[in-house]
């Protein structure tokens, strides 16, 4: 066991330290410009929400200024904001697209 050890192959730890990978909220940020229709439709596009969820979502943020659509892997949620942002400035909106480790 030890020179197995000692060679960093074949053996596990007894107590392995486990690390769940970090996830990641991504956030909708309100603000005074952005038409509530892109909004619905944002949230149905980027992130599969019914029509009647992506209204309630996109309300909560009207009302409360932020909301969380979704939690992911580093990458997803990386990508889910870049490809909001893009297309909100794609359509000349300023909606603005975050995101945090959860
Ligand atoms: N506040 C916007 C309006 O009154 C609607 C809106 C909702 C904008 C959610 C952004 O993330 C947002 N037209």
């Amino acid at each position: 066991l030890g020179e197995e050890r000692e060679s960093g192959l074949g053996v596990q730890e007894a107590r392995p330290k486990l690390r769940r990978p970090p996830f990641y909220k991504v956030f909708l940020l309100n603000d005074d410009y952005t038409p509530m229709d892109f909004v619905v439709e944002v949230l149905e596009t980027f992130f599969g929400m019914s029509r009647e969820r992506a209204t309630q979502v996109m309300l909560h943020v009207h009302t409360r200024g932020v909301g969380v659509c979704g939690v992911f892997t580093k990458e997803i949620a990386e990508t889910k904001v870049a490809q909001v942002n893009d297309y909100a400035r794609g359509h000349q909106h300023p909606l603005l697209c975050t995101m945090e480790e959860a």
